[in-house]
């Protein structure tokens, strides 16, 4: 495998780490402070970005390569509330979405086509993934401090989350 672009997608497994261990910590975040809607769906989406992070480990190995499983530093435990949370998770995916696209050049720059071919996947991903906290927190702006809005949001997002999963498991294999 060309070992440029073998040292890119290894700083790629690194951040679908970080990202499942940072929505990790969101989610434990919403359990302790009653919000067991916003809990499932960042459990639902840290379990997204593991799974993200596996299909790079074996596309790196199927192909001669060798994936490095990474450590990650301990993600912050305290947000000041869910537009805190969201702000955060937006910020975080155009984060993500910029490492992809410098993944994209790269397999380009090398003429591997072939993995190019394969990380289209995840810029289609980053795409919905971008989508979705955007239209989150316009909700929640919309909602602004109404407890009984609260309530239904969090509860809409229980939802989402039931249908986080089946994508998550139908989307593609690893
Ligand atoms: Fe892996 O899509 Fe978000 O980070």
């Amino acid at each position: 495998m060309n070992k440029r672009v073998e040292e890119a997608i290894n700083e790629q497994i690194e951040k679908e780490a970080m990202s499942s261990q940072f929505y990790l910590a969101m989610a434990s975040w919403a359990e302790n402070n009653g919000l067991n809607g916003t809990a499932k769906f960042m459990y639902s989406h840290s379990d997204e970005e593991r799974f993200h992070m596996l299909k790079l480990v074996k596309f790196v190995n199927e192909r001669g390569g060798k994936a490095i499983i990474p450590a990650t530093g301990k993600p912050q435990k305290e947000f000041k509330d869910l537009v805190n949370v969201f702000e955060l998770l937006l910020a975080h995916e155009i984060m993500v979405t910029e490492s992809i696209n410098n993944l994209v050049d790269i397999c380009l720059q090398e003429k591997d086509y072939s993995t190019h071919n394969f990380i289209q996947w995840y810029v289609s991903e980053q795409l919905e993934e971008e989508a979705l906290a955007r239209t989150v927190l316009d909700k929640l702006k919309l909602i602004g401090g109404d407890k009984g809005g609260m309530y239904m949001f969090d509860r809409d997002l229980e939802n989402s989350a039931i249908q986080l999963a089946p994508a998550m498991t139908s989307g593609s294999s690893i």
